[in-house]
């Protein structure tokens, strides 16, 4: 099987995207794909915070095109700070949306440069993903579960929120987003939330991102995920946009 990574949420922070990548030689000198038939899952939140979730988003875009074409993968999913971008740029301040965007970290520079390819990129990125014995999904949170029995009905449910104008929807999803902490072990349910997420979509292990490791545990630089709840759970996201360097977990 070819080798497999995650990595965790981006917010913007482009140069540091670019040192974790060329660190695990998955891009060259020239920013190119190098990483052969390797798969990258990227977890969600390319936008916000830092200042740069265009940049973050082109280079993404750009590495899956050349991935597939040397027989690795690049995939990612849906964070809720894309649903946000994609509000903002979609409703304006209809709603607040736009507001509550900047609240959360959005930059303007990044709503002036949004070209219709990566718009419709971001809308069609999935919620979940198996891959191998991994359950990705972005947030430690259950409400997924709202949008449908499979996988494929989240995902499709969700993306037709997306496409959709339906403005009390995206809100709806958006305030479901904000959930985290669901499987955590400090929860009197979280390992059995975490267990019935598994057996409802199948999977060994969530790998989510979305709640910063320095929010479950002491390590204020993580490089490595944070494992937890009898180890079903893992956590990717390094906290880049709290200063550490992030990292990128080689799962196998
Ligand atoms: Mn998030």
């Amino acid at each position: 099987m070819s080798a497999l990574y995650f990595i965790g949420d981006i917010h913007g922070h482009r140069d540091k995207l670019i040192t974790l990548l060329t660190k695990a030689h998955l891009i060259n000198r020239e920013l190119a794909w190098c990483g052969g038939d390797s798969r990258v899952w990227f977890l969600g939140d390319f936008f916000d915070r830092g200042d740069d979730g265009i940049g973050v988003v082109e280079l993404v875009m750009r590495l899956q095109r050349e991935a597939g074409v040397a027989g690795g993968t690049v995939g990612a999913l849906l964070g809720n700070h894309e649903i946000m971008f994609l509000a903002a740029h979609r409703f304006g301040n209809q709603g607040g949306m736009a507001a509550a965007w900047r609240r959360n970290g959005g930059q303007e520079r990044d709503l002036q440069r949004i070209k219709a390819p990566q718009i419709a990129w971001l809308r069609n990125l999935p919620a979940l993903a198996r891959v191998d014995d991994y359950l990705l999904m972005h947030a430690d949170a259950i409400f997924y579960r709202e949008y449908g029995q499979s996988l494929d009905a989240i995902n499709d449910e969700i993306g037709a929120i997306l496409r959709d104008d339906e403005l009390g929807e995206w809100g709806h999803l958006l305030d479901l987003f904000s959930q985290r902490f669901a499987f955590a072990e400090t929860r009197p349910d979280g390992i059995l939330r975490a267990s019935e997420t598994l057996r409802r979509y199948g999977g060994q292990h969530i790998v989510h991102g979305h709640t910063p490791i320095q929010y479950m545990s002491d390590v204020l630089y993580p490089d490595k995920p944070h494992i937890y709840s009898i180890k079903l759970c893992i956590n990717v996201d390094g906290g880049m946009y709290l200063g550490a360097d992030g990292f990128i977990y080689k799962a196998c």
